[in-house]
């Protein structure tokens, strides 16, 4: 089948949040660089004056989300402005099995972009970090995918919240910082920032020459998610899914129907 036909199946499903089979069950051939050219050609589908590019995720970034997912390589995403939630409230009823997982979001005041990178170039570029939360929702059936079906579904992108408060890149050490995920009032999962490559910061040096294979960077005011720092829960309507990050404060979402 033609990538430009596998683009328009996946983002249909992601749409009208539809489950389907993994695309590699009909094509077993397809390769994750060929994953890459369907997530784009999906992802642009969707952009318009409202729906605007705003920047990347990378996805599988820690041992307990590799774990989870049973894909041992991370990845990237691309993110839409209709991703973010403005308000912290998640509706489920337009996703198909919602899981939700602590991250911190990068904002860039200057592009980055080649292979030669280092982490030194990162700090320069930040102009802020914020808490987030992802809501993932995998397309296929039982979450269940390959590499090559997880980067086609634009790595299970789906929802994004970002705290209000932005925090100076220097104002604390984002690899020491723990967080705890709260599934109404039980604590579910627990982790640190280390936990992404040693440091978030890595994320960021790996997505820069990971887009330069397609030609592309981080530009000047988009956001990059750095991957979840702990494996994800899954969510349903009713729950209060509270992210506390000690002393940089708390990110609440209320899930609803
Ligand atoms: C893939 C997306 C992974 C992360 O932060 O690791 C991801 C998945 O778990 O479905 O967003
Ligand atoms: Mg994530």
């Amino acid at each position: 089948m033609k990538l430009v036909q596998l683009a328009k199946q996946v983002a249909d499903s992601q749409k009208r949040g539809l489950e389907m089979d993994k695309i590699t069950l009909s094509n077993p051939e397809l390769t994750v660089n060929q994953a890459y050219e369907i997530q784009k050609l999906s992802i642009n589908e969707t952009i318009t004056d409202k729906n605007k590019f705003i920047g990347w995720k990378m996805g599988l970034t820690s041992k307990a989300k590799q774990q989870q997912v049973g894909v041992k390589e991370a990845i990237y995403g691309r993110l839409t402005s209709s991703m973010e939630l403005q308000k912290p409230f998640l509706k489920v009823g337009e996703l198909i099995h919602p899981r939700v997982e602590p991250e911190f979001a990068f904002l860039f005041k200057e592009e980055l972009k080649g292979t030669n990178i280092t982490a030194k170039d990162v700090w320069r570029a930040v102009e802020c970090v914020f808490l987030a939360l992802e809501v993932i929702d995998s397309r296929y059936k039982n979450f269940s995918f390959t590499l090559t079906d997880v980067v086609a579904d634009n790595a299970s992108s789906a929802k994004i919240l970002l705290s209000n408060q932005a925090y100076s890149p220097y104002h604390t050490d984002w690899a020491q910082t723990e967080v705890k995920l709260y599934q109404n009032g039980e604590i579910r999962k627990k982790g640190r920032g280390e936990a992404v490559l040693d440091h978030p910061i890595h994320s960021i040096v790996e997505l820069v020459k990971m887009i330069d294979r397609e030609g592309l960077s981080i530009q000047s005011g988009m956001i990059v998610l750095v991957g979840g720092i702990t494996d994800a829960v899954s969510v349903q309507a009713d729950d209060e899914i509270v992210a506390d990050y000690g002393d940089l404060g708390k990110l609440s979402l209320h899930v609803t129907s």
